[in-house]
């Protein structure tokens, strides 16, 4: 009896999986989005220019005025153009009356003031305002029209000034120097959340305001004024004491809206896709990426990145580790030319790359029908039952395909393509690896 099975071969081209990134860049301009107020003072240096009593812009007030000689309104030119109250006497205005479009229930209110030429302390020698029915008028406005507001109190030191929590009778360190001011406003009915300007997540109650100078929270959750006023006028009034305030790059926008992260797809080895749902009224959002969950140890490049669109759903998340669990989570953020406000995170999604690992995996065929490893049992389907043949003179040939399915070479070991059965015989040997 002679067996003779007949090994052929099939090289299985071997496709390298090619992973391609494509970089979407989108290039859009800051007036397709709809910021409430963004102001800068460097179109113009006549103060007029940036007030319209009757059909603002977003960057100009209804009204920037003085109610007598002794308040100075300027464009001081001195580094960037600022708008310059200086006070001697009487009181300084700016009121912006008409509605912003839609009105807001959160805000996030920033502009640059610096303090000079004060000598006397006085509390609430200037104080800001935000709320609705609001005139232009060189006075503060009532507290049934003011939904939150503070005072800034100066001291003795010149430059020298103190916020002050008007409602809770309360005052802050001082501060001296150009400093950003961030006023967090809600009125939406429910804790939210924002981007602090130090980095961290700061949440807000209804009804309540958060006040920064620079990194430092001068107020924490202060109570409004008059919790069931609106969120559409702002009003600053200098009338308590001498000294001059400028301001410069004005932002006003709701606070970012959270958007709904989702599991990530497309998960290989060094890279994955980030998922979320988009939001409305920012101009793109920003995604954290780490490895760990309380997002302490984030990825290079991925830590605060900012992914431009708002239509934007998706992130390519590449150059990552194999066999690694990642966790990311993503914020709504409002970009403009003066600065950036953020909203709070999304969940976080985790996911595990594969371990990318390269193995041959061998696949053995006959008549063209898998046979699965470790099968003991011959088949006429597969070509393994060779049926009844004559030793002495028969002899039955078979085919039978190796196929190397895995990413690396396949090397066969001439001892392990017969079990040393006799009977059996190879008439033609495959080729000793495959690719
Ligand atoms: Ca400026
Ligand atoms: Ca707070
Ligand atoms: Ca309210």
């Amino acid at each position: 009896m002679n067996k003779t099975p007949y090994f052929s071969m099939m090289n299985r081209l071997f496709t390298k999986k090619l992973s391609i990134s494509i970089l979407f860049v989108l290039l859009f301009t800051n007036l397709g989005y709809a910021q409430l107020f963004q102001q800068d003072f460097s179109s113009s240096t006549t103060v007029s220019t940036y007030a319209n009593a009757t059909t603002p812009t977003n960057g100009q007030f209804n009204a920037i005025t003085t109610s007598g000689a002794g308040t100075v309104l300027s464009i001081n030119t001195t580094g960037s153009n600022k708008l310059r109250f200086a006070r001697t006497g009487n009181a300084g205005v700016f009121s912006r009356t008409t509605d912003f479009s839609g009105t807001p229930s959160t805000l996030l209110y920033r502009f640059d003031m610096t303090l000079s030429a004060n000598s006397t302390a006085f509390t609430n020698a200037a104080t800001f305002q935000v709320g609705s029915g609001f005139g232009t008028g060189n006075s503060t406005e009532t507290n049934a029209n003011t939904h939150s507001r503070f005072g800034v109190n100066f001291t003795t030191t010149a430059g020298q000034y103190s916020l002050r929590d008007i409602v809770g009778g309360t005052n802050s360190s001082n501060f001296t120097g150009t400093q950003t001011i961030t006023w967090a406003i809600n009125n939406s009915g429910a804790t939210v959340t924002y981007r602090a300007p130090n980095g961290t997540f700061e949440t807000l109650a209804n009804d309540t305001q958060d006040v920064w100078v620079g990194n430092t929270k001068a107020f924490n959750d202060i109570a409004a004024t008059t919790p069931t006023q609106s969120l559409t006028d702002i009003k600053f009034v200098i009338s308590g004491a001498n000294g001059t305030i400028d301001l410069d790059n004005f932002l006003i926008n709701p606070i970012p809206l959270v958007p709904a992260s989702s599991a990530a797809t497309a998960i290989g080895s060094d890279s994955f896709t980030a998922n979320w749902s988009t939001v409305s009224g920012v101009t793109g959002y920003r995604v954290d990426v780490a490895t760990d969950s309380g997002f302490t140890s984030m990825v290079s490049g991925y830590d605060n990145l900012y992914v431009a669109g708002q239509t934007t759903s998706s992130l390519s998340v590449t150059g990552l580790s194999a066999s690694t669990t990642y966790y990311y989570r993503v914020r709504g953020a409002s970009q403009y030319s003066v600065g950036e406000f953020a909203g709070g995170n999304s969940s976080s999604e985790n996911l595990t790359t594969s371990s990318g690992a390269l193995v041959p995996e061998i696949n053995v065929q006959g008549n063209s029908t898998n046979i699965v490893s470790g099968d003991t049992t011959p088949s006429t389907a597969d070509d393994t039952d060779f049926g009844s043949v004559n030793a002495a003179s028969g002899s039955v040939v078979r085919t039978f395909t190796i196929q190397n399915t895995g990413s690396a070479a396949l090397n066969i070991s001439s001892a392990y393509l017969l079990d040393g059965t006799s009977g059996f015989s190879i008439t033609s040997a495959p080729a000793m690896s495959l690719s």
